[in-house]
């Protein structure tokens, strides 16, 4: 469904194996070179959810090709299985094969919540490019707040994200706030074979 100009949620767009397939990816990529971690922000909070990054590695606020916040080293390489897995999900949302083909995701973010882990309402404006953000949700089910482009209040709407859920953010809506309010511990469901949290990949262009 159409959620905004841009903003389309698809729900329930990857099949169980698929799932299945991710979820054993995202445990292999949180092993290393740089670990599934809390990101610490400049101002010294710590982020509750943990984060790994393919292709460009993401400090706050910035992209870089190794980890200096972390353990120095170079981020995993960006498979071109999950750029052409990218752009089936851009041809699903928005049925525009043109798109779909131009469109080229070099890094991922891997965000693992546990039940108490939230994303506050943000922007994100690292990227140089226009490219849609292409959102994959894994395990448990989540509140998502997709909100405008000019802060973070009202107005917003709340969309739950279950396992297997397709978003895309293109558009107007690319550099809306949004964020994450909740996560329903033990809805997971046995389609992903994930036993306990949530997990979301995030495929974009970073334009560098
Ligand atoms: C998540 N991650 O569920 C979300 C999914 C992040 C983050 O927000 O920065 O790691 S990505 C949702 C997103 C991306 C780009 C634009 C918009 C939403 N949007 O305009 O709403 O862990
Ligand atoms: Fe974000």
């Amino acid at each position: 469904s159409v959620v905004a100009p841009g903003a389309v949620h698809v729900p329930g767009w990857l099949p169980p194996e698929r799932q299945r397939e991710l979820v054993e990816a995202c445990r292999e990529w949180a092993r290393g070179p740089v670990p599934l971690r809390h990101t610490v922000l400049p101002g010294g909070g710590v982020m509750s959810v943990r984060t790994v990054c393919l292709g460009w590695h993401w400090q706050p606020y910035r992209y870089t090709r190794t980890a200096d916040d972390v353990n120095g080293a170079r981020v995993a390489a960006f498979p071109e299985w999950l750029a052409a897995l990218g752009r089936s999900a851009v041809a699903e949302a928005y049925g525009d094969p043109a798109a779909a083909e131009a469109y080229a995701p070099d890094t991922a973010l891997v965000n693992f919540y546990d039940g108490a882990a939230r994303m506050g309402m943000h922007q994100d404006r690292e990227e140089r490019s226009d490219a849609p953000v292409v959102s994959l949700s894994l395990g448990d089910t989540c509140v998502f707040r997709f909100g405008n482009t000019r802060d973070r209040g009202r107005p917003y709407t709340d969309v739950e994200l279950a396992s297997g859920d397709l978003f895309v953010f293109g558009g107007p809506s690319r550099y809306a706030f949004h964020g994450v309010t909740r996560v329903f511990g033990g809805t997971a469901g046995p389609a992903s074979g994930m036993r306990a949290g949530r997990l979301n990949l995030t495929l974009r262009e970073t334009g560098l």
